[in-house]
């Protein structure tokens, strides 16, 4: 087993990197339960099969998956995808897997935080969710990685760092009373920085418009660069997604990041908006205690949920008319690497994106 240390990383000169430094790989969790992935998690499952042999391309890929499923997912992925049988609640491992962070040697360790599901018996998602809150220490058992565990919810997809000591997050997340009640935002920042190896907290107050996630950096701002962030965005004021976006945008161009830069915000509008149709959501198997999925309910979509890979940047498109702008911003802002899309839209159905389900391991020594 990987040993639980009771140091913090920041303490012992460990920092979260940023996501386009190089990996060692990337994990997924296999989707499955019908009561989140319609029609038999059987689309979700084809989406997944393209998202995986996407990021294959670029680096190992490592997919968790169910006794149930291994067979399923054996026959659909290719042989150099490595399956791992494990239980988990659903396939959100950006938030339920542990956040890696190294240091200058080399060495990689996990910080696995505490998950509830997005809110615990207060306006969480599912119950229970016992077997994702134990996805952490289980990835890093795998990877033979030391592992903090600070004691503190917190999902991965609500922070995003720039590797140089800044860490941006939201309001709305990590001040909801369904995570961390009794924390101040003060004690908050001062366990991101033991945790992160970060120095500086930019807040942004909201996320994305009915982001289940309550509001989840990763659908609504991403560093793409040390100084520059990628901020969803809608030019319809009327849109409830306006204000969001604009409120966001004010911060930013006062704020600076923790080496005393000015930011460079890149606006990438929106898809959509887009909604659940009636055939999607009757696909969905109703259950008491998981989410309903209504037609009509507007989903929370947004090209910032991508993934940056070795060499590559991986970003969800709907079919939609700003799908080609989207691709663009992504081209002019990571001219090194190949821009990839994947149909987005199954991922979005089941409340998140590429960057929700996948997990990054850093490369070390
Ligand atoms: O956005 C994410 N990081 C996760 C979305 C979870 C949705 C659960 N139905």
């Amino acid at each position: 087993m990987s040993a639980t240390l009771t140091s913090t990383p920041a303490a012992d000169g460990f920092r979260m990197p940023a996501e386009w430094e190089p990996h060692a790989g990337c994990f997924l969790v296999w989707p499955e339960r019908t009561d989140n992935w319609r029609d038999g998690a059987k689309p979700a499952q084809r989406a997944w099969r393209t998202l995986i042999e996407t990021i294959a391309t670029a680096e190992p890929v490592t997919v968790l998956v169910s006794a149930r499923q291994y067979a399923v997912a054996r026959a659909l992925l290719s042989d150099d995808v490595r399956l791992v049988e494990t239980t988990t609640n659903d396939a959100w491992v950006r938030d339920t897997g542990p956040t890696f962070v190294v240091n200058d040697a080399g060495d990689v360790r996990g910080v696995s935080w505490d998950f509830n599901a997005w809110g615990g018996l207060r306006g969480g998602l599912y119950f229970p969710w016992d077997a994702d809150d134990l996805v952490g220490p289980k990835i890093c058992d795998l990877e033979r990685v030391p592992v903090h565990r600070p004691g503190f919810v917190l999902e991965g997809g609500s922070i995003d760092v720039d590797g140089e000591g800044t860490v941006l997050t939201t309001e709305e997340c990590l001040l909801n009373p369904n995570r961390n009640p009794d924390l101040s935002r003060g004690r908050i920042e001062q366990l991101l920085h033991a945790h992160l190896g970060t120095s500086k907290v930019i807040w942004l107050p909201r996320g994305v418009h009915l982001d289940e996630t309550d509001g989840h950096i990763d659908n609504l701002a991403r560093f793409v660069a040390p100084g520059v962030v990628l901020l969803t965005w809608t030019d319809d004021v009327d849109d409830p997604q306006y204000a969001r976006s604009a409120e966001a945008l004010a911060v930013l161009e006062r704020e600076t990041d923790a080496a005393g830069r000015s930011l460079t915000v890149v606006k990438v509008h929106q898809p959509g908006p887009l909604a659940i149709t009636e055939a999607e959501a009757a696909g969905v198997d109703a259950v008491p205690g998981s989410q309903p999925r209504l037609a009509g309910e507007r989903l929370a979509g947004s090209y910032v949920n991508s993934y940056v890979g070795n060499g590559i940047v991986v970003l969800p498109v709907f079919d939609d008319p700003h799908d080609a702008a989207a691709v663009a911003t992504y081209e002019r802002l990571f001219p090194g690497r190949r821009i990839r899309t994947v149909p987005g839209r199954e991922i979005l159905l089941g409340g998140g994106n590429v960057h929700c389900v996948t997990q990054q391991l850093p490369a070390g020594r």
